[in-house]
């Protein structure tokens, strides 16, 4: 591990806590997790592990444990609205968070993963019910660092929004011919995996699961939604290496899930079917369950992509996602686990001369019908986007079509379609405007309030209300992500890219935080405080505060996605998936460009959505321009809301969008000598290319549509 480095968690942002005088109590072994940091940062930095009864600057105590220093018993004995305000989790304060999670209470009220933090009379108490709330409240005081320890603060509990704040690996057991090893990854190899078996040492895993648990996520899904047939044996055979990663990451408070093939039961079984309504195959999945639990006890549950882009699934038997979903969550109900059913179902074997089937509606038309008959413990997981995680899409609508079941949020941390983490693109404002969509219009629930507490919301549809904002009602399906995770130097490949991975957990326990305050607080953990860190803090946020709009610019226009390199996805290529059959298509003519989605004269797309959105997409004279291209196919002369027409707004962003990347890198030049030389080189080594890949960009896509409509550069630009 000595040549890995250590993202967010650098000994240096333990010297708060490690210059002064810890009291630790409490037991179980995520208590000793908080007792073995400490101690840790104490040995470092010559501050003390405290005993009962010793004097302290920090007490990290759970509320059961006795007797409890001055401090802590009188937080604890404080009235239950004094504690209970409302917490954004924000160190410097400057963050805008939303209330913080569950029902009221305060201590004595914060589940099995919240805290409070209070400064009393000089001392900094954090107080939890469970062991998990002990860490998590340990990771806020280093957040807080200095801070921490200043004037006196009031006490405020702080609870996760969501349950379940997990991150999906695909990683592979065997290095795949087309997908390496893991799919869509970009920052080297699989942490978990190495050479067609388990990695071994675990080490490094140990070291993921204590940034993750800093970042507040409790659970990872360890192989590829596409389980090859390697990697199907981890639910059997190999279920001793999921174990073993189990163990490694248990002691930061996550559990682990697994991706199982739906075939299973022929593949590993040798039955003759995985029909779900089969009694065989239902017994051969509880036995095999069974086993799992016996072997894991806390094991968090399957992930299932089934009928999806070749994985089979229950359509071959006639059966509903339903019931492919409800027949693994009953033989997990008894253990306490959760299947993830992926929502991402389309036909890939589209015929693109056929208008009139459109890939964004396929999620909504397969899972909408089915809301209300999935178990408890089935969570359906929607993309964000109807389509595929591309730079600028709508919510997905099927996010406000299923009210009676458990919905989680996914995204995508690996940048498949932002830059493959070549380019700088800090996702954080465009999951933002995700979490804070309201399907139902301003008075309604967004879609953090979905995830959060989405059978709630179907309770208050249900007796006839308005859909009332459910968070703090816990029982959504919670916040997912695909990991930008490897076996890389820098975790990330580019190690700005280490700012998503951190945004994401961050962001899953206060959705309602300001992403330039995220960054702050990256910032301010990442990078030696210093003369230099002030400057480096404004390069910093000149670089990437606005990436994901400028990466936007130079990409594909106006939300109508893809134009990227079949296959791997990188790079531009305007035409590359068009008459393919993956139902990805923009229908550039030399008079127009963009898919219908109306219910007028197009796909009846829009009608997915209720009021308001239904309307405002509907009409050309409402779609929000970042959006007009996925919605309508208009003529290049079409004038936006902006003023601009198409054609004019493609050159001018994708000029500007450029030229934004150059001025990045030569931020970064500046920026020499402020950060480690091997981090400055290597983000040197990416900025080069981004601005390469950005001036491709810019030059196909401008002499494409320049091609196509014959319309001259207002400002007379070369186009080629
Ligand atoms: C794991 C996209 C990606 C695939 C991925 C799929 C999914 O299509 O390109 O690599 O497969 O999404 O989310 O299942």
């Amino acid at each position: 591990m000595t040549d890995v480095h250590p993202a967010w968690l650098p000994p240096e942002a333990f010297r708060a806590i490690g210059s002064r005088r810890t009291l630790v109590l409490g037991d179980g072994p995520l208590v000793e997790t908080v007792r073995a940091e400490v101690a840790q940062a104490c040995a470092r930095y010559d501050g003390t592990v405290a005993a009962p009864g010793d004097e302290a600057d920090l007490v990290l105590a759970l509320t059961t444990a006795t007797p409890l220093p001055p401090a802590a018993q009188a937080l604890l004995d404080e009235p239950a609205d004094a504690a209970s305000g409302a917490a954004t989790g924000a160190a410097s304060g400057t963050a805008s968070g939303a209330a913080s999670g569950a029902a009221s209470g305060a201590v004595g009220g914060l589940g099995d993963e919240g805290y409070v933090l209070a400064r009393l009379g000089g001392v900094t108490v954090v107080l939890a019910d469970a062991p998990a709330g002990l860490l998590y409240g340990l990771f806020h005081v280093v957040r807080l660092g200095e801070q921490a320890f200043g004037a006196d603060r009031p006490a405020r509990a702080h609870r996760p929004a969501m349950r379940r704040r997990m991150l999906d690996h695909w990683d592979n057991i065997d290095v795949h011919p087309v997908m390496g090893q893991v799919e869509r990854g970009y920052s080297g190899g699989s942490i978990f995996w190495r050479d067609g078996a388990a990695a071994g040492d675990l080490t490094r895993v140990r070291a993921y699961a204590r940034l993750l648990a800093a970042t507040g996520v409790n659970a990872i899904s360890v192989n590829n939604v596409n389980v090859h047939a390697t990697e199907a044996h981890l639910l059997t055979d190999r279920l001793g290496d999921v174990a073993a990663i189990a163990d490694a990451v248990r002691p930061y408070g996550i559990r682990v899930h697994l991706s199982v093939n739906f075939a299973s039961p022929i593949a590993l079984g040798g039955l003759a079917t995985a029909d779900p309504l089969d009694e065989d195959v239902r017994a051969w999945w509880a036995a095999t369950t069974e086993r799992v639990y016996a072997t894991i006890p806390d094991f968090g549950g399957y992930v299932v992509k089934a009928d999806s882009e070749g994985q089979p699934g229950p359509f071959a038997y006639g059966r509903t996602h339903a019931d492919g979903a409800n027949l693994l969550a009953g033989v997990l109900a008894p253990y306490g686990g959760v299947v993830h059913w992926r929502a991402f179902v389309y036909n890939h074997r589209q015929d693109w001369r056929d208008r009139s089937t459109d890939r964004a509606r396929a999620a909504f038309d397969h899972f909408a019908p089915l809301d209300g008959q999935f178990h408890d413990n089935a969570i359906v997981q929607v993309k964000h986007g109807p389509l595929d995680f591309q730079t600028r899409e709508p919510v997905s609508p099927v996010i406000a079509a299923m009210p009676a079941t458990r919905l989680a949020v996914e995204l995508q941390v690996t940048q498949e379609y932002t830059g493959q983490q070549r380019h700088v693109c800090y996702l954080a404002p465009m999951w933002r405007e995700v979490l804070g969509f309201r399907p139902w219009g301003q008075d309604g629930p967004d879609v953090a309030a979905l995830a959060t507490g989405g059978q709630a919301v179907s309770r208050s549809l249900a007796d006839g209300g308005r859909p009332a904002d459910g968070g703090g009602l816990a029982d959504g399906g919670g916040l997912v992500a695909v990991s930008n995770v490897g076996d890389d130097r820098y975790w990330t490949g580019h190690p700005l890219a280490q700012a998503n991975l951190y945004a994401f957990g961050r962001l899953a326990w206060v959705p309602g935080l300001d992403p330039t305050a995220l960054l702050d607080e990256w910032i301010g953990l990442t990078f030696a405080a210093g003369p230099d860190r002030e400057a480096l803090g404004r390069t910093l946020h000149e670089m990437m505060d606005g990436s994901w709009r400028t990466y936007e610019r130079y990409t594909a226009p106006l939300g109508v996605g893809f134009m990227v390199r079949p296959g791997h996805h990188y790079g531009p290529d305007v035409d590359g998936y068009e008459y393919t059959p993956w139902g990805t298509y923009h229908f550039a003519d030399r008079d127009g460009v963009g898919v219908d989605r109306t219910r007028a004269t197009g796909t009846g797309y829009t009608g997915q959505y209720p009021q308001p959105w239904s309307e405002v997409y509907e009409s050309l004279d409402t779609c929000p321009d970042e959006l007009l291209l996925f919605f309508h196919h208009v003529p290049y002369g079409h004038v936006l809301q902006s003023g601009s027409t198409v054609i004019q707004h493609i050159y001018d962003t994708h000029f500007a969008g450029a030229e934004q990347a150059a001025q990045t890198r030569l931020r970064w030049e500046k920026a020499e000598g402020l950060v480690d030389p091997a981090l400055w080189a290597r983000v040197k080594e990416r900025l080069d290319e981004q601005v390469r890949s950005a001036e491709e960009w810019r030059d196909q896509v401008n002499a494409y549509f320049f091609r196509k409509s014959g319309v001259p550069d207002a400002h007379g630009r070369r186009i080629h």
